[in-house]
């Protein structure tokens, strides 16, 4: 596919850009093997989040929420980064200010070498006694009970889980980001998840150049600048390649 599907002037605003942010869901993670939630073989359409993704059916039934948790993972570790990660790590090589912010808990950003990212809803790497607040991080084993702390706590994954507050720090930091971007990439995400999505018009607010990665439109279609409709580890390579061009 010929690459002059890219308009010249998104690719002239991210080399004139002070900051470039990223803001990603699941999508970016479709190519390496990890389902979406919501679509046609979206995971909402098997399991329902309100039985899985929040606290009150943890305390109800942690080994049901632990084995979901224990299947996520094992799909997380058996997957690599894919060319959209990758080209999002390669882009913060060549500009001055490249920021992930990141809805996906795969932790598959880091993976592919981005430093800066800002995790909003956790990271399934990472676990915490719900009595003790002690972390185990990675060396949980994956057995078929949700596991216990020393103290005889339960066991939890560091993710948010619906009706919990995102983790501040990481929150406060992606609306400064989102603030201060130039350009605000929208990739894999269907912006239909609060307060997460709310960064998106955080954005636009402050006059970022809004450009959107998906396979269909969204709900913030309708306030980007340039919506380039097709797989994020097709487009983002392309869009590299016209960016590195431009520069040489
Ligand atoms: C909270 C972690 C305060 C766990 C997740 C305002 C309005 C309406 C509702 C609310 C609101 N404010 C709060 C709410 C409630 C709720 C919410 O937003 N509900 C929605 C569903 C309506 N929000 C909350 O509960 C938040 N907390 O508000 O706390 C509070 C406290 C007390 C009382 C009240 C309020 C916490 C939300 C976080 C939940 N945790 N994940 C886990 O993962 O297990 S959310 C989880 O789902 C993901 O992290 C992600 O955020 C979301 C999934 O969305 P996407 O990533 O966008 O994925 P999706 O499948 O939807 O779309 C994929 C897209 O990719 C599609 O567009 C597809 O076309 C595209 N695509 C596919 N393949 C490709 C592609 N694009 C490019 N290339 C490809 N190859
Ligand atoms: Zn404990």
């Amino acid at each position: 596919m010929s690459r002059n599907y890219i308009s010249k002037n998104t690719v002239d605003k991210i080399i004139s850009a002070r900051s470039v942010v990223f803001f990603t869901g699941a999508g970016i993670s479709a190519e390496s093997g990890i389902p979406i939630f919501r679509g046609k073989d979206g995971i909402w359409n098997k399991l329902k989040p309100d039985e899985l993704a929040n606290f009150n059916s943890f305390l109800k039934n942690p080994d049901l929420v632990w084995e979901w948790y224990n299947h996520r993972k094992k799909v997380i570790h058996e997957s690599e980064p894919n060319k959209g990660h990758l080209t999002i790590a390669e882009f913060e090589k060549i500009l001055p200010d490249v920021i992930v912010v990141t809805q996906n808990i795969d932790n598959l950003h880091k993976r592919a070498g981005s430093t800066n990212v800002y995790e909003l809803h956790g990271n399934i790497e990472r676990n915490y006694c719900i009595k003790c607040n002690k972390f185990y991080n990675g060396e949980i084993e994956l057995k078929d009970s949700a596991p216990r702390c020393e103290c005889g706590g339960l066991i939890r994954p560091d993710v948010v889980w619906f009706g919990e507050y995102l983790p501040q720090e990481q929150f406060i930091a992606s609306e400064k980001a989102a603030q201060d971007s130039d350009v605000f990439f929208i990739v894999g995400t269907s912006a239909v998840v609060y307060p997460a999505a709310s960064l998106i018009y955080t954005a636009k607010e402050n006059g970022a150049y809004m450009v959107e990665i998906n396979l269909e439109p969204t709900e913030a279609s309708g306030i980007v600048n340039d919506s380039l409709l097709g797989k994020a580890g097709d487009i983002l390579p392309d869009l590299l390649n016209e960016v590195k061009n431009k520069l040489s």
